[in-house]
């Protein structure tokens, strides 16, 4: 049976991967999670009595957590999803981002090579490495152009993860993955902070209490959105590159070492945080036809007939914006096969369902 270290299986794509490796392998799964006061394995506890799922200890800002875990269950694969992964603590918090999401690769880099050279290895490759974008859509070849520590600290593990696969042949990756959501999502993101809102809204609306608005900051940046449940199918495919076969003039001396390819994933669609706004809005009922925009900058408001719905606080503007993110993942599609299923309304109509029952 082989055996998967996935960090960070408390958050949203760990568990995801969790479940996707327990449903399409016989692999045995051992999740890394750190210690914390109280656990929070909201996103995990359907696992509990899983066989094949074990939990254990590793926190990634530890090298001798790391050490110990690699060389005591000497991995076929790691997949590094642990991080600091909000990038709007980055400019507070620089070092634990620094630590987290990249010094953290590199001791992992390390035991790996001591202990299990073998072992695929998988890092978590952010489209905010790309940043201050200077052509669109964003290919692999697209420089890395970072604006916040958050997306300096990837581009930095990045660069780690290339020199040890060149330097040891070792099966180490970090694709660049753009933004995916889903009902896991943490609340300080943006788009699970508006569906999480939309349902309280609706609720008070329904009631008709008076409610506070939505406040979020620069509702003019565009992502490119995609489902979590389709970026772990896509991570997996990265992890499982084949050797290209060997042709016929490659007798003699053998097939060239294999070097596996980092890859974009992206739904290849780029939305403003106002659409996401109005479409999950529209979701819960308050039509779009009924609603408006008013204003501009700081002062712009969003109305359903009379009630205002979302207004604008500063406070979650950030020094630095990435303000548009639009992948092309023509080269993952191509060759590793892979297709999302999921599209932007599919996704926003997801979150906000799930939002919605959960409040009801
Ligand atoms: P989450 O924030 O949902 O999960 C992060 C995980 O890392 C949590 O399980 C958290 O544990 C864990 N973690 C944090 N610090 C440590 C530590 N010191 N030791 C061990 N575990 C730690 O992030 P996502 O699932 O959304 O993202 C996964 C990875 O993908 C991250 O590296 C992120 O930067 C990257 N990424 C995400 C994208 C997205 O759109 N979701 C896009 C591109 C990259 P705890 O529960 O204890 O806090
Ligand atoms: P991002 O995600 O920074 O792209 O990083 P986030 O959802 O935090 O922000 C997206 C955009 O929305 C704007 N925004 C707000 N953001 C938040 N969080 N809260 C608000 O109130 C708000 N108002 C507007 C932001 O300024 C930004 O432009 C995510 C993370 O998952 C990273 O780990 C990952 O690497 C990248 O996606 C790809």
């Amino acid at each position: 049976m082989k055996k998967v270290i996935i960090t960070g299986v408390t958050g949203q794509d760990g568990s995801h991967m969790a479940d996707y490796l327990l449903k399409h392998t016989d692999h045995r799964i051992m999740g890394g999670e750190r210690r914390l006061s109280i656990k929070n394995h909201q996103n995990i506890e359907h696992l509990a009595s899983e066989e094949r799922f074990l939990l254990i200890d590793l926190d990634v800002t530890d090298p001798q957590s790391i050490d110990r875990a690699i060389k005591e269950h000497k991995p076929d694969y790691f997949i590094n999803f642990a991080a600091n992964s909000f990038v709007g603590t980055s400019w507070e918090m620089p070092v634990n981002h620094m630590q987290t999401n990249c010094m953290a690769v590199l001791h992992q880099l390390e035991s790996i090579r001591k202990h299990c050279p073998k072992c695929r290895y998988y890092n978590a490759g952010s489209s905010e490495e790309f940043g201050d974008v200077v052509t669109s859509p964003q290919t692999e070849e697209h420089p890395l152009r970072p604006r916040s520590p958050y997306g300096a600290s990837k581009c930095a593990a990045r660069h780690l993860v290339k020199v040890y696969r060149d330097s040891y042949d070792l099966y180490a990756i970090q694709g660049w993955l753009f933004n995916h959501e889903g009902t896991r999502r943490g609340s300080e993101f943006v788009t699970r902070k508006i569906t999480q809102n939309v349902a309280r809204i609706t609720k008070e609306y329904a009631v008709e209490e008076s409610f506070e608005p939505l406040r979020l900051g620069n509702i003019e940046a565009k992502r490119d959105w995609s489902d979590a449940e389709d970026f772990v199918d896509g991570i997996w495919r990265m992890l499982n590159q084949q050797a290209p076969p060997r042709t016929a003039f490659s007798c003699g001396y053998g097939p060239a070492p294999f070097s596996p390819d980092d890859y974009v994933l992206s739904s290849n669609e780029t939305h403003s945080i106002k659409e996401f706004v109005e479409e999950a809005f529209n979701i819960a009922g308050f039509h779009r036809s009924l609603c408006r925009w008013e204003g501009t900058g700081e002062d712009t408001k969003y109305y359903h007939e009379d009630y205002l719905l979302v207004e604008i606080d500063p406070r979650f503007y950030r020094p630095a914006e990435v303000d548009l993110l639009l992948g092309d993942s023509t080269r993952a599609r191509k060759e590793l096969n892979w297709k999302p299923k999921t599209n932007f309304i599919g996704l926003v109509d997801k979150m906000v369902r799930h939002d919605l029952n959960l409040i009801s």
